[in-house]
């Protein structure tokens, strides 16, 4: 396998758009030949991570571990997509000391107001009426990225859109 492993780290609010775009670009990689591997809530945290919640040490270990894992597959020569909430600027920080500096930080920065309208499991709603505690935006922090790789907000731009200018930033980081 002749490529060079990356993590790329997508992070931003639940309802941000990080898993559809991280999905689309997976596939635009995969058509240029490139090994790769997608890790989300889904995959994580209904294993690996099924007995961590959503406190801040809860989150804390989640974003460690996803790390850990990351740099694991980056070491097998993969691509890696990690799209996780990631709220706080230290865990992203020790996620990239853990991976190096194959990480690439990309923060999904739609705004709470449309990831909120959004609201595409109902789960905005639910932590507004205090159903869900500890939810990030509303009852918990999301710490911006002060110098991410890349910002792309998925709310003035189609996915495809979205994508090609992702690739097209990622292409732009690994040539150099
Ligand atoms: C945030 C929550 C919460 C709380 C459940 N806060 O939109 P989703 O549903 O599919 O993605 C969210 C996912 C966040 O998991 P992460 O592992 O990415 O979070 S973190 O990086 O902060 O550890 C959301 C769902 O889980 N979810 N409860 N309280 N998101």
């Amino acid at each position: 396998m002749d490529q060079k492993a990356y993590t790329l780290w997508f992070t931003g609010l639940s309802g941000s758009g990080k898993s559809t775009l991280a999905n689309e670009v997976e596939k635009r990689l995969a058509t240029m030949g490139k090994y790769t591997m997608l890790l989300d809530g889904d995959n994580v945290r209904m294993g690996l991570n099924k007995n961590l919640g959503f406190k801040q040490e809860d989150r804390i270990e989640n974003i460690r571990r996803i790390a850990e894992v990351s740099k694991l597959m980056n070491d097998a020569g993969l691509i890696v997509l990690s799209s996780f909430i990631s709220p706080y600027i230290s865990d992203r920080e020790n996620a990239k000391e853990i991976i190096g500096d194959s990480f690439i930080e990309i923060y999904v920065s739609t705004p709470l107001e449309e990831c909120e309208r959004r609201d595409v499991k109902g789960l905005y709603a639910s932590a507004r009426a205090g159903k869900i505690s500890n939810f990030t935006g509303i009852s918990s922090p999301y710490e911006e990225p002060q110098n991410p790789d890349i910002e792309i907000d998925t709310s003035k731009y189609s996915v495809d859109e979205c994508a090609d200018f992702v690739v097209e930033k990622l292409m732009e980081i690994m040539e150099k």
